[in-house]
């Protein structure tokens, strides 16, 4: 089983989306690349997943363009022939007004969510282009690309970058057999609010209470299905929310 399993390279492993993505996919017999800042988590997540199936982890700030570069280049067989990059690594940090942000969260979310994905993409795409036929990029978009809120400023803006780089980078692997799929989820619960709170637990707990929002498996599944479609076809964007969350009519504002 070990030598035939299909290997994705998943970012941001080691929480929420992308753990869930790491626990469905190995079920689902394929081997790993897993990735994160936090070692202690890939090291937990190899412990428990790879008996059933091949995992490397390698510890990675996907804003470190040389780590990218350092990882990819040591990536030997069989996690060499990469059949589904997740582009899942991501965050927002804040979510006051624009005009009382703190810049430096600005330009972290640019360079995770916008730098760190096309860096990923740009150094795998010559192995999923060789892996051919049935390859696949998923890159983690998010319902705030498309609709606008209040504090969503840099972040919604990053995940509108997210899906027309998926896009256009479809056009241009055209004929090469490599799918890509913007992969937008709603709320989500996960470590994202209290990451996006700085730490705030109580924000995050009051955030999803009363809820039935989205759990991480619910994603991960969707990523499968994705991954795991005949050859021939590309799902271009998939949006997934849960049921309780709707939108609202615009905001008149009155004299
Ligand atoms: P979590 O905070 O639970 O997970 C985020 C993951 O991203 C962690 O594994 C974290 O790993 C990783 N990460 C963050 N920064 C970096 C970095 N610089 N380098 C490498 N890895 C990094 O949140 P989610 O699981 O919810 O988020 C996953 C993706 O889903 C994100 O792209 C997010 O924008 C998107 N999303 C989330 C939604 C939600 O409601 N939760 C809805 C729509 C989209 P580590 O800290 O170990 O590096
Ligand atoms: C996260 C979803 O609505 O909290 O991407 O911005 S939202």
């Amino acid at each position: 089983m070990h030598e035939t399993a299909p290997i994705a390279f998943i970012t941001g492993a080691t929480s929420g989306i992308g753990q869930a993505c790491a626990e469905t996919f190995a079920a689902a017999g394929w081997g790993l690349v897993l990735t994160g800042r936090r070692r202690d988590r890939l090291e937990a997540l190899r412990q428990r997943l790879g008996d059933a199936v091949p995992i490397h982890v390698a510890a990675l700030d996907v804003t470190d363009r040389q780590a990218i570069e350092r990882v990819v280049d040591s990536l030997s067989a069989p996690f060499d022939d990469v059949r589904l990059l997740l582009n899942n690594a991501g965050l927002a940090l804040g979510k006051g007004p624009s005009q009382d942000a703190d810049l430096d969260d600005w330009h972290a979310m640019i360079d995770t969510n916008i730098k760190g994905l096309v860096t990923v993409t740009r150094l795998l795409l010559p192995r999923l282009i060789a892996h051919g036929e049935g390859a696949t990029i998923i890159n983690i978009g998010s319902i705030a690309g498309h609709t606008p809120y209040p504090g969503g400023h840099v972040y919604g803006a990053s995940k509108a970058f997210v899906e027309q780089f998926s896009y256009n980078l479809r056009c241009d692997v055209s004929g090469s057999g490599v799918r890509v799929t913007d992969l937008a989820p709603g709320m989500t619960v996960s470590e994202f609010t209290e990451v996006r709170m700085k730490g705030d637990r109580d924000f995050a707990e009051r955030y999803y209470a009363g809820t039935r929002a989205l759990q991480p498996v619910d994603v991960a599944v969707q990523a499968l299905h994705v991954a795991e479609l005949p050859s021939h076809v590309n799902i271009t964007r998939l949006e997934v929310t849960p049921l309780c969350q709707q939108w609202s009519p615009f905001t008149i504002l009155r004299d």
